[in-house]
């Protein structure tokens, strides 16, 4: 063992401080010469007394040597266990004589080194440890923060933007003062009937709506309502449950939120919590292919798939959108261990064969082949094809081959998927087995935003048509509130029986407070400057207004095509992480979590963009062609 890693526990060798009780240099020197030559004499007398073999190795060491010649059988006289003895007492004369030289060699460095040397063997150590699973997050390594750019906003100078902006803030006061009063700790809140709610994705985990709204409230300048909840989380978000989880809904919503407000505000509790909640997911990944499974079960580790999930498959939208929020705790935990499951998560779809250039939503964990062959840009698949783009971006735009996935499944999905109505509206359809399900889910209006934010970096001369492509599916999607009574979108739309942009089945017209045609505006406007996106947004902010909002909160709706809204009395928690969040920078400047610096999980929780160097400067992308 160096010197240097015994160190930490003595005092730092400092001239300038050297007091009258205090020894010199040489004398420390011959100190520890008596002290090794006392060990030395020590160990050698223990190894003459009789029969102390057996209690070295069964007792004091596993030492390796003894054991496999015990094991081997090749100890059978005494004259052999002699030899073994000189052999041991010759190894530690060796490693004593290293030590004095790295003794000596420490006592000559200046202070400086000294401590610089104990901190890198102390971080070694760590990340030794914590690379073997074995991780204690107590024993996380110092990272030093610097808050990304673009944290906090300031208000926009023309007054009716200004007057929007904080008519959404008014909206997340109403609605946060809602949960807080009649929910806090719970998941979600029931605003009519005025109490806490739950959904099974999170077992029996708690304060899911506090954890993800933390750095909407950051970003909103609600610095009470942050702090409060901060310490809601520091006394009670507790992961050592015996509960059964949705691994994707804890990941983008609470690794993802921890990974934010510590990124916003570099309180360290949200590092350590992240990183603890980080380990616990991780069993997840042991199956044969290294692909997730869907449920956890954080005590035992126990995982299992969604028992509807074609023949016991994993989903893509669910294994394909850990990429950006494991990345992350690697980067946070010195635990290379989280990086290596998603990066195994890409080698595999990368070697697997892809009907038509297109990602099927079922893989098998176990044999590693896809499952039914159904391809969504909506449920079940959306946010793998974001995670590939924003892992480039996240990245620095150094991760070539995510970028290279990425806009392949774009032009596969184009070419398969993408249709346009005999009325101009362009949309994008389900692919089952070949055949074309002619539905567009409010799932699937992300698409808008997500084509948007890649045109700059689209191979060949697409960036212009990338850009329009956004456009038409963001006027489609605004396409399907307008054409609702109640001005809010349907959970899914058509395209066929003469019906466009409608929703034709009962079980497809209910709205539940979902972000996506919101963050698509977001991202056309911050792209385009058209006004229009802000006008739209707006419109959805008068809808949500006159039809959720009800005494303490927001409540999603049954039917919006019905004449007056019947309330489902269920206040979601992406209402205040992503939809609130991506209406506030609707009406914000650019530079408020500016695109060039951040990108959101599929949560809308912002995550700084990982630079190659400490300068924070973009890296200039040579490669798009
Ligand atoms: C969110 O939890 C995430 O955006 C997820 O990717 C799918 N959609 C819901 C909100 O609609």
């Amino acid at each position: 063992m160096p010197a240097a890693a015994l160190l930490p526990f003595t005092a730092v060798p400092s001239r300038k401080s050297a007091g009258p009780t205090s020894f010199r240099l040489t004398e420390k020197f011959i100190l520890l010469l008596v002290f090794s030559a006392f060990i030395t004499l020590c160990f050698g007398a223990i190894f003459f007394l009789p029969d102390s073999s057996k209690l070295l190795s069964g007792v004091f060491f596993h030492s390796s040597a003894v054991e496999t010649n015990t094991r081997t059988g090749t100890v059978s006289g005494s004259g052999s266990a002699v030899a073994n003895d000189e052999r041991i007492l010759a190894k530690i004369r060796k490693d004593h004589e290293n030590a004095l030289l790295e003794a000596k060699d420490t006592l000559q460095k200046r202070p400086e080194e000294i401590k610089q040397e104990i901190m890198k063997e102390k971080e070694k150590l760590l990340r030794e440890g914590l690379g073997q699973g074995g991780g204690d997050v107590d024993r996380l390594p110092s990272v030093e923060y610097q808050r990304p750019p673009g944290a906090t906003g300031h208000e926009p100078s023309d007054p009716q933007t200004k007057e929007r902006r904080a008519k959404i803030k008014e909206m997340m006061e109403h609605s946060w003062g809602g949960y807080k009063r009649y929910a806090w700790g719970a998941n979600e809140l029931r605003p009519i009937s005025k109490q806490g709610h739950s959904s099974n994705l999170f077992g029996g985990l708690k304060g899911a709506n506090i954890v993800d709204a933390l750095d909407t409230l950051y970003i909103m300048e609600m610095y009470d309502d942050f702090d409060e909840a901060t310490d809601w989380v520091e006394k009670n978000l507790d992961f050592s449950l015996n509960t059964e989880v949705s691994v994707f809904e804890v990941n983008i919503r609470f690794v993802g939120g921890l990974l934010s407000a510590y990124y916003l505000s570099g309180k360290e509790v949200f590092r350590k919590k992240a990183v603890e909640l980080g380990e616990k997911l991780l069993p997840a990944f042991k199956t044969p292919t290294g692909i997730p499974w869907a449920l956890l079960n954080l005590k035992s580790g126990i995982g299992r798939n969604w028992p509807w999930a074609s023949g016991g498959s994993s989903i893509l939208a669910e294994y394909g959108t850990l990429h950006l929020e494991f990345m992350h705790l690697s980067k946070l935990s010195g635990n290379p261990e989280f990086a290596q499951k998603v990066m195994n998560i890409r080698k595999v779809l990368e070697h697997l064969d892809k009907p038509q250039g297109l990602y099927p939503n079922y893989l098998n964990p176990n044999s590693g082949q896809w499952g039914q062959h159904h391809v969504s840009v909506g449920g079940l698949g959306d946010s793998f094809y974001e995670y590939l783009l924003k892992a480039w971006i996240m990245s620095d735009k150094t991760d070539e081959e995510a970028k290279k996935m990425y806009y392949d499944a774009l032009q596969a999905i184009e070419t398969n998927l993408i249709r346009k109505s005999s009325g101009g509206l362009t949309y994008i359809a389900e692919w089952k087995g070949g055949l074309l399900e002619h539905k567009m889910g409010h799932l699937t209006c992300f698409a808008g935003g997500m084509i948007a934010l890649g045109a700059d970096g689209a191979p060949g001369d697409q960036t212009g048509h990338q850009m329009e492509l956004a456009a038409e599916i963001a006027r489609t999607c605004h396409e399907s509130y307008a054409r609702t009574t109640l001005k809010l979108g349907p959970e899914a739309f058509r395209f066929d029986g003469g019906v466009e942009a409608i929703a034709t089945r009962q079980n497809e017209k209910y709205f539940i407070l979902r972000p996506e045609v919101i963050e698509t505006f977001m991202y056309m406007w911050r792209f385009t400057h058209d006004p229009k996106y802000r006008d739209w947004g707006w419109e959805a902010v008068q809808a949500l207004e006159q039809h959720c909002r009800v005494g303490v909160g927001y409540s999603g709706i049954r039917d919006v095509y019905a004449a007056s809204p019947s309330h489902d009395d269920v206040q979601q928690s992406f209402y205040q992480a992503e939809t609130l969040k991506y209406l506030y920078l609707l009406f914000s400047e650019d530079d408020h979590i500016p695109s060039d610096h951040w990108v959101f999980n599929t949560e809308a929780h912002p995550l700084p963009v990982i630079r190659k160097d400490s300068t924070d400067k973009p890296h200039k992308d040579k490669s798009s062609a």
